[in-house]
């Protein structure tokens, strides 16, 4: 069974964050998990209608890493991600409806309908750029941080991507010229254990993550993905690091996707994962620990969160609506964005 938990700062620790944060944060980091949790099951109820027209990567179970990120990014830091976007574009303040319109194949998505779910951006708001090229993303940040660097840019540049994504040469390459040049860039690992339904242990020899990343030089930390305020601490030191010119950081947060890696519903029964290991996952959800952390803080109550989630789903209805009701592309719009000499 693989889990790992963030002892130092694990969740007999929140008591302490009490003190380190105000009251205000800390409730924010809770609505902003349960608007990525009940906008993903609402995509996933509704996927089956097909009017979706795009494949989907859930992060169900997987919210507070994003969500601990973009609380310690600025506006102008820039984000890129893989092919699991959706956490990462509405952590970093990406439009919703564009969102949706985008899953939509609909003319005013956040692409243009050129891009569907893997490729949410919204450079409005620092979501820079996806690719659903395992890695594919990883250099591009590198360049972006390197860019800040020769223009003598207060940015930070922050990519996403899984427990795969070590296995490409390019990120090797990434890491390396990150360490050489000491970039402003962050390589956020969520490590789910799995790539597609193949287990780590099948793809790459007995180690740890984050201590492969520190041979290349750069400071590599693990943290508790399931803990949003691990993360958020985790993340804020990294970008510290980065501004004072302190080079780039490394991130492994192992994180557990609570669905099939594509597509709506768990797929567990196939064989390739243990349900218990599930099971055993989704009692530290992030969402519900964090919430019984704050309740016993006495930072809200059941009725707030009621209040909270019926809030965020008049949103997350009228969204899918605008999204339903948005214009198809027409044949002419095969045409724009298309550049030749
Ligand atoms: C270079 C490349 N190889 C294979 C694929 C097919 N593929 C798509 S997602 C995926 C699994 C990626 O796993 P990981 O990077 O750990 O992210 P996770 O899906 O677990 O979030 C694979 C193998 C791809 N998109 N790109």
């Amino acid at each position: 069974m693989i889990r790992y938990e963030y002892s130092e700062n694990g969740y007999q620790g929140w008591g302490a964050a009490r003190g380190r944060f105000q009251d205000e944060f800390l409730v924010r980091l809770f609505r902003d998990m349960l608007r990525i949790r009940l906008i993903e099951e609402e995509i996933e109820r509704r996927y089956h209608q097909d009017q979706m027209k795009t494949p989907i990567h859930l992060v169900i179970g997987q919210e507070a890493t994003s969500v601990g990120c973009c609380a310690a990014l600025r506006k102008t830091d820039l984000l890129y991600s893989s092919h699991r976007t959706h956490g990462n574009y509405l952590a970093k303040s990406g439009d919703l409806k564009a969102m949706l319109c985008e899953m939509h194949c609909r003319i005013n998505g956040c692409v243009g309908s050129r891009g569907g779910s893997m490729h949410l951006i919204d450079k409005s708001v620092g979501m820079a750029g996806t690719s659903a090229i395992v890695a594919g993303a990883i250099p591009i940040a590198a360049g972006s941080a390197l860019t800040a660097q020769l223009q003598g840019l207060d940015r930070v540049s922050v990519v996403f991507f899984g427990d795969a994504g070590t296995e490409e040469g390019v990120t090797s390459e990434s890491l390396n010229f990150a360490a050489l040049k000491k970039l402003p860039v962050i390589f956020f690992c969520e490590n789910n254990f799995y790539s597609v339904q193949s287990p780590l242990a099948t793809r790459q020899p007995p180690r740890e993550i984050y201590k492969w990343a520190a041979g290349y030089g750069i400071a590599s930390v693990r943290v508790d993905g399931a803990n949003v305020l691990a993360v958020y601490e985790a993340v804020r030191e990294a970008v510290k690091r980065a501004r004072e010119g302190g080079g780039a950081t490394f991130i492994e947060a192992p994180v557990y996707r609570f669905r099939a890696h594509g597509g709506a519903g768990d797929d567990s029964h196939t064989g390739y994962r243990d349900t218990a290991e599930l099971k055993a996952w989704e009692e530290v959800c992030p969402i519900e620990t964090y919430f019984r952390f704050l309740a016993d803080a006495g930072l809200i109550t059941i009725a707030q969160r009621e209040h909270m989630h019926a809030e965020i789903m008049l949103e997350v209805i009228e969204a899918f609506d605008y999204a339903l009701a948005s214009p198809n592309p027409e044949e002419k719009d095969l045409y724009a964005h298309i550049y030749s000499d």
